[in-house]
Order: C-alpha cells, then structure tokens, then sequence
C-alpha cells in the first residue's frame, strides 16, 4: 500500500477543557485546515468560559515521551509550542526539538490567560527567551508577551519595531507582534512581522466581541498549519490571519463568559464561496 503523505503537525500545549485554547485549539485548527493534528500535552487546565480554576502540570519526562513516540514514528512537516509552564518543561521541549533538529518551529509564547491566570511562571520567561527563541522558526507574542520579552513598554508603532527586533535578537527568525491588544486602535488591529529586514503590517478590522477566547493559539496553529503543507512563512502568516479574524467574526456565544473563536468559520465561508 502506498504511504499516505497528509501534512502532519504536532502541538506542545496545555489542555483546555473548555475547548476554546490551547491543545484544543490547535487539533481543531490544524483538521479545518487539512492537516493531521498530534499533540503533546504539557499541562492539564481546568477551564471553561469563565475562567482557569485549576492547572496540573505534566512531568517533564512525560512530555519528552510524546514529543519522542511522535517524532521517531509518525514524523511532523511543522511544530508548534503554547502553554509550557515551567522551567523545566521548557527545557525538555527544547531538548527533543534540538534532538530532532526540527526547522518548522512556531513559537507562541502563552504568559497569562485572560483572566489573568499563570500559565508561564515569572521564573521560566528566561528559560522561554535562552532555550525556546533560538530555535523559534516564527514566534507569535500579543503586546504584553512582546514587552515581556524585549524587556521594554510598548506604546507606539516605534516601540513595536524596537520590540521586534530585541526579540529577534534573542534567536527567533521571523517575529509577529499581534495588535489585538492595543489600546489606541479602535477600527482596526495592525499585525508587525519582521524578519530581519524588512517590517511589514497586516491590518484587518477590528471586532468588538467578548468571545476571542483562544484566540492566540488558534492563530498560531493556523500558521503552523500553513508551514507543515510547504506554504511560504508569509503566506501561511497571511493565511493564519485570514484564519482568526474569521473566528473570531463569528465567535462562539457560548457559556457564561468570554466565548471560544470559531473554528469552523473559515471553512464554511470558503465552501460557501466555492458552492
Ligand atoms: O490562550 C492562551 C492559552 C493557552 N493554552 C491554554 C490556555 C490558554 C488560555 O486560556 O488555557 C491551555
């Protein structure tokens, strides 16, 4: 029988019992996308729409395992890492990319969730920016986790591209500072890529709507979805894009709080164009 080629891409995240975030997030995005979908899960959330009420990190060994059964068996055409945590967890990831010398890395560094629960400890943003950065292919920090990482405020267009730049520095190969968290943009989100020489801005409308909860990770993994079918880091970038702003235009009211994006969005609208 002849071997199946699919696209395959892996996920090192947390598990979001709500559905909305995380490793969830990310099956669900990499199957609309057409691409099969592994995972790793570093920690266990207890989640729903109204907030995180409990986290349960994996042992380091068990993350290293997945990744290992996964590599050395099925094989992946792209990664990508979320919610790791810890130290320690960080450098078995780390270790099993190094060991695999995987290329198609994206990198989301997930810090705190929306209400504000930990879901990187203070003490593992240095081992995120010594161990992870270097080998980030494409890393996707929001304005907070970009501060975080250039260790600077961001207030201004110019600020961003500072930021950029120090994170870049740091090892990562292209660097997306998403907008969605900007204040002083009420129309619209201004997206800054950098890859080392140029700056480029993707804007798209801004949607007034509680209901973006995952909305990171399903960007990210839209991404890496592009990146594990040969897609160019631009146009799977663009495509991401056009991915999330979908999900979340016609996010999810469901539960009592912050709703979940819409996975299925770009699929339907594409089959409705195409039908
Ligand atoms: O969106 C960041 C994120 C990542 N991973 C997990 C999460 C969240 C947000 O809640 O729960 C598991």
């Amino acid at each position: 029988m002849t071997r199946n080629r699919i696209p395959r891409a892996l996920t090192i995240a947390g598990s979001d019992s709500g559905g909305g975030a995380g490793i969830q997030a990310d099956l669900k995005t990499f199957q609309e996308l057409d691409v099969f979908g592994m995972s790793a899960i570093t920690a266990v959330t207890v989640q729903n729409t109204l907030g995180v009420h409990g986290v349960y990190p994996l042992p380091p060994e068990a993350v290293a395992e997945q990744i290992e059964a996964v590599g050395l068996d099925l094989g992946v055409n792209a990664i990508k890492t979320g919610m790791l945590f810890s130290p320690p967890l960080i450098c078995a990831v780390a270790e099993q990319i190094r060991k695999f010398g995987w290329v198609h890395v994206v990198v989301d560094p997930v810090m705190i969730a929306k209400g504000g629960a930990e879901l990187l400890r203070a003490e593992a943003v240095q081992a995120l920016k010594e161990e992870l950065l270097p080998l980030a292919f494409i890393v996707t920090p929001n304005i907070p986790e970009a501060e975080v990482l250039a260790g600077m405020k961001i207030r201004s267009m110019q600020d961003r591209r500072e930021a950029a730049q120090r994170i870049r520095d740091l090892g990562a190969k292209i660097v997306v500072i998403k907008g969605g968290h900007a204040a002083d943009e009420e129309d619209e989100v201004v997206d800054l890529i950098y890859d080392g020489t140029v700056f480029t801005e993707l804007t798209g409308k801004r949607i007034q709507t509680i209901h973006t909860h995952g909305t990171g990770c399903t960007f990210s993994a839209a991404i890496t979805a592009g990146l594990a079918k040969g897609m160019s880091p631009e146009a799977a970038i663009t495509r991401g894009r056009a991915f999330i702003q979908a999900a979340i235009e016609d996010g999810l009211n469901i539960g009592q709080g912050h709703g979940p994006t819409n996975h299925f969005a770009y699929r339907r609208r594409h089959q409705e164009v195409l039908s």
